[in-house]
Formats: C-alpha cells, sequence, structure tokens
C-alpha cells in the first residue's frame, strides 16, 4: 500500500508536478511554458524513477519511489519511506562534503518525490565511464573526502553521545536495511528466487559456493556486524552506479540505503566495485584498445582511495575529535604526551579494525554482484558469455577468498597484488 494521496508520476504528470511549484519551476522555465519543457524518464537504477525535465531556465532532477522495487515489480513491496532517508541523508552529507553531493531542492513526503540538483553532462555514471574505458584521475581522493567527512562526522568521534543517539533512530531504514541483509549477506548462498548467473559456464561456481561452509560462517559474521554496530551515518549502496563524475568534479548520489551502520561497509562497497571493474577489464579490452592504463589505474584508485580516506579521517579526529563523547578531551586531547600518545594508539587500532571488516565486506558485495539478485553492468555489458564468464569466475573466487580469509589481507598493496595475481 502507497502513502495516502500518493499518485505515481509520468513524463507528463511531472511536467504539471513542477509547474505547480515555482520553487522548482524557476529551475526550468516560466510554468506557462512548460509544453515547451521535455522530460526524460532515466532510471537506470534497480529501485526508483527518475525525471530529468529541461527548459529555457535549465533542468531539474525529480526522483519518485514507487511502492515496490522496479526491476521486480510489484510483488516485491519496499517502504516509500526511503525517500525521506535519501533527503535526510543528502541535507546530512552537505554539511559535510557540499561539493561532493548534488543540492536537495525538495522532499515531498506525500508524493514520495525528491526534487535535486540536474548533474549536467559531461557528468555521467562512474560505472558507465568505466566501461567506455575511461579513467578518473581525482575520483580516488574526492571519494576519498566524502567518506571521510561523512563518516568521522557523523560518529561517536566527533559528536555528543545524545546527538549521536537521536541520529540512529531517525536513520533506522528498517526495510532498506533489510533489503540488504536478504541480498547481500543470504540469498548468494542459497538457491533464492531472484538469484542469476551466467549459465552454464558458472554452475559449478555457484553449486560450490552454496556448499561452502567457510563462506556461509563468513557472510552471517559480516551481516551480524552490518545489522548490530552504529558506528556512523552510511551512504549505504557506494557503489560505482551511485557516483557521477567528471575529469575534475565528483558527486554521490542515491543514499535511500542510509543508515547508522559499520563504516567499513560503504569504504568496502565501493573499493569492490572498482575490483569488479578490474576484473572485468579483460573483457572490453582489444588488440586495438588493450586498455592496460585504465586496468593500472583502477588498482592504483583502490590504494589511493583507502590511503586518502586513513590519512583524511586521522587528520579530523586530530582536528575535531575533542567534540566526540568517545574520544573525550580527558583521554586524547590533553596537552600531556599521554594523551597524544593514546589517541595516536587509538586511531591506529579503530583503522586496522576498519580495515580488517572491510575486506570481509569487499568479499560480500563482490560475490553478490556475480551470482545475486543484481549484477553490475561492468559485466553485463561482456556480450560473449565465455568471455564474461571468465571474468565474472575471477572475481567471484577473489571475493570467496577476501570473504573467507579476510584477515589475511594486510594492507591496499597486498589486497591490489593479490588482485593482479588471480587475473
Ligand atoms: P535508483 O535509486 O533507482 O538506483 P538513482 O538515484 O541511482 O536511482 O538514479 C538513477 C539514474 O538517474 C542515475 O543512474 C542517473 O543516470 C540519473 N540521475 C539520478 N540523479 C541524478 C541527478 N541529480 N542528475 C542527473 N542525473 C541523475
Ligand atoms: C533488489 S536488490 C537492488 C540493489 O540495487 C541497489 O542499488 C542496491 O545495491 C540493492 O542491493
Ligand atoms: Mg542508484
Ligand atoms: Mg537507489
Ligand atoms: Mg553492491
Amino acid at each position: 500500500t502507497s502513502h495516502p494521496g500518493f499518485e505515481a508520476l509520468d513524463c507528463d504528470s511531472v511536467k504539471s508536478y513542477v509547474a505547480a511549484r515555482p520553487a522548482l519551476a524557476k529551475h526550468v522555465g516560466p510554468p506557462d511554458g512548460r509544453d515547451s519543457w521535455t522530460v526524460e524518464e532515466v532510471g537506470d537504477g534497480n529501485i526508483n524513477f527518475v525525471y530529468i525535465l529541461e527548459g529555457p531556465a535549465g533542468a531539474l532532477c525529480v526522483k519518485q519511489a514507487l511502492p515496490f522495487v522496479r526491476v521486480v515489480g510489484e510483488s516485491w513491496p519496499l517502504t516509500q519511506d526511503r525517500v525521506r532517508i535519501e533527503a535526510e541523508a543528502l541535507a546530512a552529507e552537505a554539511t559535510h562534503c557540499p561539493q561532493h553531493v548534488p543540492a536537495l531542492y525538495s522532499y515531498d513526503a506525500r508524493m514520495c518525490v525528491i526534487a535535486m540538483q540536474y548533474l549536467a553532462l559531461p557528468h555521467i555514471i562512474v560505472r558507465k565511464g568505466l566501461i567506455e574505458g575511461r579513467i578518473y584521475p581525482l575520483l580516488a581522493p574526492h571519494l576519498a573526502a566524502f567518506l571521510a567527512g561523512t563518516l568521522f562526522h557523523t560518529s561517536l568521534l566527533a559528536l555528543p553521545s545524545d546527538e549521536f543517539r537521536s541520529n540512529i533512530a531517525r536513520f533506522t531504514n528498517v526495510d532498506m536495511c533489510r533489503l540488504t541483509e536478504q541480498v547481500i549477506f543470504t540469498d548468494p548462498y542459497h538457491p533464492a528466487q531472484h538469484n542469476w548467473h551466467t549459465t552454464p559456464q558458472l554452475d559449478g561456481d555457484v553449486a560450490a559456493l552454496r556448499a561452502d561452509v567457510a563462506a556461509r560462517v563468513a557472510a552471517s559474521q559480516l551481516k551480524a556486524k552490518f545489522t548490530q554496530q552504529h558506528q556512523a551515518l552510511l551512504h549505504g549502496d557506494l557503489h560505482t552506479g551511485s557516483i557521477m563524475a567528471t575529469g575534475s568534479t565528483t558527486y554521490v548520489i542515491d543514499p535511500e540505503f542510509a543508515y547508522y551502520g559499520p563504516m567499513a561497509f560503504d569504504v568496502a562497497k565501493i573499493l569492490a566495485n572498482l575490483l569488479l571493474a578490474f576484473f572485468s577489464v579483460d573483457g572490453h579490452a582489444s588488440a586495438a584498445d588493450p586498455r592496460s592504463e585504465q586496468r593500472r589505474w583502477l588498482l592504483a584508485c583502490v590504494r589511493e582511495l583507502w590511503g586518502g580516506f586513513a590519512a583524511r579521517f586521522t587528520q579530523l579526529w586530530d582536528e575535531h575529535g575533542h567534540k566526540g563523547d568517545v574520544c573525550a578531551a580527558e583521554l586524547f586531547h590533553g596537552s600531556s604526551r599521554e594523551g597524544t600518545a593514546a589517541r595516536q594508539e587509538a586511531q591506529g587500532q579503530f583503522l586496522a579494525e576498519l580495515w580488517r571488516d572491510a575486506v570481509g565486506f569487499m568479499g560480500a558485495v563482490m560475490v553478490r554482484r556475480i551470482v545475486g539478485i543484481a549484477h553490475v553492468a561492468d559485466m553485463e555489458s561482456i556480450a560473449d558469455d565465455n568471455v564474461r564468464a571468465v571474468c565474472e569466475r575471477r572475481a567471484l573466487c577473489f571475493g570467496r577468498k577476501l570473504l573467507v580469509q579476510g584477515s589475511g589481507v594486510a594492507s591496499a598493496e597486498q589486497l591490489t597484488e593479490e588482485a593482479e595475481a588471480e587475473r
């Protein structure tokens, strides 16, 4: 059942919706000229509908949540409260990292609609750019800044405990978290209804995964961590399809899965998607376009993202940690030598644990994208089934290894060396 008064928009009615709201219409053009506006539904994600309206004054992006999962249909109902979460998360992210999120213009609870800044061409979805063979030299530093800023400033390292607790309640996001718990941590390991894979090439690999006790145990432990650890406000779905970029700008979109969870999950999702892109490169390479530079850059990007994140996170802790209740001034920020030594020791332990958890989450994310409901276009766009299966098998094996032997991968350098060796 949908919200009272809810109506699904289409390319026609979204014009009337915007024309009736002066604060939105000003981004497109005078409402009485709306017949000349163009509208396109561009939703290429799994879940929602997204309209781009263009007129003489410019363009606007309007996103609407229907009461079900778009790729499945009405048989899979889904809370429309996800749009409130997306609006509140965009606003929270904008307070910490305004240069990396689209501006939110409005949130309409009745119609389950948000309107936001249109990210004009040449911005494209990074996953699409990667499939085309692009390199994004500033992606790693920009995402490192986004992750460090949003995760640090919403954690108990930066917030008093009363504010932290009320944030956890505001971003509980029960149904979206249950969806993630199901599609990432459970369904890939049993014959769930919506799973699919490249068949018959990967049939044996999928059977082996379902019989893999160590993988099942590791997935269940990560699921518990995902559900129990309320550490910071996560984006919750930070894959390369949630990033729009050019060579010089980077925007993170689509935080409808935002909730208070383990920082490692956000860090891992983006790193895993870069690794999936890496394992897909051989399926896109040709004699004329061997893509060697892109292949090297993807692994460098993984290292630079982790290194940049760890450095920026530590810097924020040094500068702002005295504001949070977990690293109170008395413990870590006095002028005494002991205070500084305690802070540095705590930072090292914190980041070591975050990395260990991130390696496991990376494995789970890679596995689900090969055998679960939602695959990645990086692989799906490889037309030849046999070529695609080779790329997918490498990603699946590597993902399984990270999932099960997470603590054996001590650094981002080791991670990328092992990814190179898996190829
Ligand atoms: P979903 O929640 O269904 O995954 P997204 O928020 O990811 O939806 O949006 C789907 C697509 O709409 C994106 O892949 C992108 O092409 C386009 N899009 C979304 N937000 C914007 C925006 N602010 N500006 C331009 N295009 C956008
Ligand atoms: C029904 S699963 C859909 C997937 O797409 C979203 O972007 C999330 O990654 C989710 O797991
Ligand atoms: Mg999306
Ligand atoms: Mg989404
Ligand atoms: Mg994923």
